[in-house]
């Protein structure tokens, strides 16, 4: 298939590339994480987006190298950005369920050795399909991860197959409501009611509650009341490059 050859190609051309969107803090209006997202910059045809990439890398098994230079490149740029004095507590990366074998905790060990990163600093964003399979080997998995201390955050919550039963199963600390429900708020009944069940019962597992896709302040204001803890979305800023990220921080939102 002539995306899998030119994808594979892209890998070691050094065509991938990621940008960071910032992670908010409700509290103190702080940019508190970086989200790392993938993009490939196709020779000719632009900046190409991962839904039309990740799912082919998916199919193919090709999410596995890429997912491991995903998490090289993430853990090397925090490793700069400490180096550099620029205050980042947190970057998020996204993971494929398909990265989540028994090899992913050693992996992780060797990356965060390799960048000498303390694993607190290291958030994955996990699908619902992952825990939909369930299996036991999947949480044990989580368990060690979570011993070596690095937390998961469970991203897109309210899409798919979710279950908040999910939040009592999985060692999961983070929860990002799905921009589906963020969209309607405050003015569609359904998805406030939606948005504030999620957050109600979240608050009482103790998690921490992200929302996503956030692009106005009547958003965030509904948002806050909820006791949402970070926003992330056009509001503050869309998917960046590095350069244009550290600006960002720099210079405050
Ligand atoms: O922001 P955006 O359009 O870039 O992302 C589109 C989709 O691609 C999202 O569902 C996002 O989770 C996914 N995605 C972005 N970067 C990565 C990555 O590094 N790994 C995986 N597995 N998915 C990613
Ligand atoms: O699936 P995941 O949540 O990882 O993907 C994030 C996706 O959402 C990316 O495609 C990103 O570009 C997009 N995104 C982030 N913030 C906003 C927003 O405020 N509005 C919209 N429409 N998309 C957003
Ligand atoms: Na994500
Ligand atoms: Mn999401």
């Amino acid at each position: 298939w002539q995306l899998e050859g030119e994808l594979r190609h892209a890998l070691v051309a050094q065509q991938l590339v990621l940008h960071y969107q910032p992670k908010v803090s409700l509290r103190t209006g702080e940019i508190v994480g970086a989200e790392a997202l993938i993009r490939w910059r196709h020779p000719t045809n632009g900046m190409v987006s991962p839904a039309k990439f990740i799912p082919v890398a998916e199919e193919t098994g090709l999410i596995l190298d890429i997912g491991s230079w995903v998490l090289d490149e993430a853990c090397r740029q925090m490793r700069a950005w400490m180096d550099a004095g620029l205050a980042m507590p947190i970057i998020a990366v996204n993971l494929s369920a398909r990265q989540f074998d028994r090899l992913l905790p050693n992996r992780l060990r060797t990356v965060l050795e390799r960048y000498q990163l303390p694993p607190e600093c290291l958030q994955l964003e996990i699908t619902e399909s992952l825990l939909v399979r369930g299996a036991e080997g999947v949480i044990s998995i989580m368990n060690e991860l979570v011993a070596m201390g690095l937390a998961l955050s469970m991203d897109d919550f309210g899409t798919g197959y979710s279950s908040l039963s999910y939040l009592k199963k999985f060692p999961i600390s983070t929860l990002k409501i799905d921009r589906a429900f963020v969209i309607g708020v405050p003015t569609d009944e359904n998805d406030c009611a939606i948005a504030q069940a999620i957050i109600t019962l979240a608050k009482q597992l103790r998690q921490e509650i992200v929302a996503e896709g956030v692009e106005t302040r009547e958003q965030m204001a509904f948002l806050r009341q909820l006791g949402c803890d970070q926003l992330q979305g056009f509001l503050f800023s869309p998917p960046v490059a590095v350069s244009d990220f550290e600006s960002m921080v720099l210079s405050g939102l």
